[in-house]
């Protein structure tokens, strides 16, 4: 009964008639949440958020191709092989990774032609294994977990205003996104691993279980937005590109995104989102020494692809009492469509919650 009653309250809140239609209060007039950079605030403006990102991933691909754990372990070559001890084939295979990104940030607007936003992020991996024994054939030795987190990279971007046009029932608006990623993440990260030997060595984690990328970033990107009575829609692309080598000897792939969306928001309380979003990474250039594992993510080279999700989301904005002009969004995606260059594990789905408030 209890919760009946501070669902009703939170639904009288949510629904109490808008007092005034604009950015603050509109439900559609951000984008869905797992879109970064996608709004600009007026002069003066500052804004606080953030989101809760997990990606959830099971099962590796070559190609488009489903690859079983038993086929890496007997018929993928292993780049290390040549080295002492070093087995013909990968005899460590991922089954499975789950990827929590907890962002925080901030956006404040010196004058209404630009916007300053700031992300930090803390990350959490989780990689499941499946260890195959001695040199050949496809008996199993066991398995193992590895961890590690801490913070991420931290982002900086300008966003300058390119137009606003529209004063009637249609408005478009566009901005320039130029950000750049500072390298705060750790590339250093360790965990225990089982051997196909059968010992069980602390050793420097894969790429994929890395915290950073190592190296300063460039993050160009360009954004459109366009609404009218009760529909939004918009459109970004950013690139991430890579400058310089880390300090481990390589350097992440560069990454296109790509993504347009839209959003149907009959009031000004709710939104429902459609996206769909391109991502194209690039294999890892250079090789980092100290990782060097009969693994598939130890392989500089089986890394990136190319991906199509399709995303679900919901935006809400609070109208009135105790959530007056606080934001919160949820986003679930799935791939259409996964090109990698594996043996990879391939994304299951990817879910984005956030909240947003602005003052
Ligand atoms: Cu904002």
């Amino acid at each position: 009964m209890r919760i009946l009653i501070i669902g009703a309250a939170a639904a009288a809140c949510f629904t109490a008639s808008a007092i005034a239609d604009d950015d603050v209060t509109n439900a559609k007039y951000h984008a869905p949440i797992g879109v970064m950079g996608d709004h600009m605030h007026e002069q003066g403006e500052v804004m606080f958020s953030y989101r809760f990102m997990r990606m959830d991933m099971e099962g590796s691909r070559i190609g488009t191709d489903a690859v079983t754990p038993d086929e890496i372990a007997t018929s993928v070559p292993n780049r290390f092989f040549g080295n002492p001890m070093t087995p013909p084939t990968l005899r460590v295979v991922p089954l499975d990774m789950t990827m929590d990104m907890h962002m925080l940030g901030a956006m404040y607007a010196p004058t209404d032609w630009l916007t300053l936003m700031v992300m930090g992020t803390v990350v959490r991996n989780s990689m499941d294994h499946q260890t195959y024994m001695g040199g050949m054939g496809a008996t199993v030795l066991g398995g193992f977990n590895t961890k590690s987190s801490g913070f991420g990279d931290t982002r900086a971007s300008a966003l300058l205003r390119l137009m606003e046009s529209g004063e009637g029932a249609t408005s478009h608006h566009a901005h320039l996104n130029l950000g750049v990623s500072i390298p705060t993440g750790s590339i250093m990260e360790t965990g225990e691993v089982l051997t196909p030997m059968n010992m069980t060595p602390t050793l420097r984690l894969p790429y994929p279980m890395q915290l950073g990328s190592g190296t300063l970033d460039l993050e160009p990107g360009i954004t459109y937005t366009g609404k009218s009575a009760s529909l939004s829609w918009g459109a970004q692309y950013k690139a991430t590109l890579r400058t310089g080598t880390n300090d481990e000897g390589y350097r992440l792939g560069d990454r296109h995104d790509a993504t347009i969306w839209a959003q149907y928001g009959p009031n000004p309380w709710a939104a429902l989102s459609l996206r769909l979003a391109y991502r194209s990474q690039q294999t890892i250039d250079g090789i980092d020494p100290m990782i060097m594992a009969p693994v598939q993510t130890a392989n500089p080279d089986f890394q990136g692809g190319d991906r199509i999700d399709v995303g679900v989301g919901l935006n809400l904005a609070g109208q009135g009492g105790a959530v007056k002009g606080h934001r919160f969004g949820i986003e679930f995606a799935i791939p259409v469509c996964q090109d990698l260059n594996g043996p990879q594990l391939e994304t299951d789905w990817t879910l984005t919650a956030g909240w947003q408030k602005a003052f």
